[in-house]
């Protein structure tokens, strides 16, 4: 089953946006198998954001989201990463779609309230960096019977 790795911002936390990110995910039919409140470091904010080093706003983006507690999640589903990328909408919030999360609830993308992994070898890689395999929960729900059966 598909993991993908969701990371609420400092601003989610801040504008106390954090219950209704994850209703939104958890009503989807997407499971949470992870959650954490960290406050990053430097260094792992430069490791997950490390495809964008030497870009302009490199230093605003890693200042950022290691300005106030961040909520780290995996989530698990079929086409899990997809899924989640389309919920959360466009980068720059002045683009995304009305009924995203970005497109409801922020303004601008340097503060944008939400991460999600890009692609499943991101996923990896992300998930890695913030959880170890022990933290991440195998669980099934009733429903997933009768889509999947006894497997
Ligand atoms: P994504 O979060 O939608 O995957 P990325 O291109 O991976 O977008 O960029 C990571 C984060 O860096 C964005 O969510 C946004 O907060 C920030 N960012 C991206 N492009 C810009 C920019 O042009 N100006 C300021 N911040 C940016
Ligand atoms: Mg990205």
């Amino acid at each position: 089953m598909e993991k993908t790795f969701i990371m609420l911002k400092p601003d989610a936390v801040q504008r106390n946006l954090a219950g209704e990110i994850i209703g939104r995910l958890e009503k989807k039919g997407l499971k949470l198998v992870a959650i954490k409140m960290l406050l990053l470091s430097n260094t792992l904010a430069e490791r997950h954001y490390e495809e964008h080093l030497g870009k302009s706003f490199f230093q605003n983006l890693v200042g950022f989201i290691t300005s106030g507690p961040v909520i780290a999640m995996v989530w698990e589903g079929e086409n899990a990463i997809q899924v989640a990328r389309r919920m959360m909408g466009n980068t720059d919030p002045q683009k995304s779609e009305p009924g995203t999360i970005r497109g409801d609830y922020a303004l601008f993308t340097g503060n944008n309230i939400v991460h999600g992994s890009d692609s499943s070898q991101s996923a990896m890689r992300e998930i890695e960096i913030f959880f170890t395999p022990s933290e991440i929960i195998s669980y099934r729900k009733d429903l997933e019977y009768w889509i999947y059966g006894d497997r």
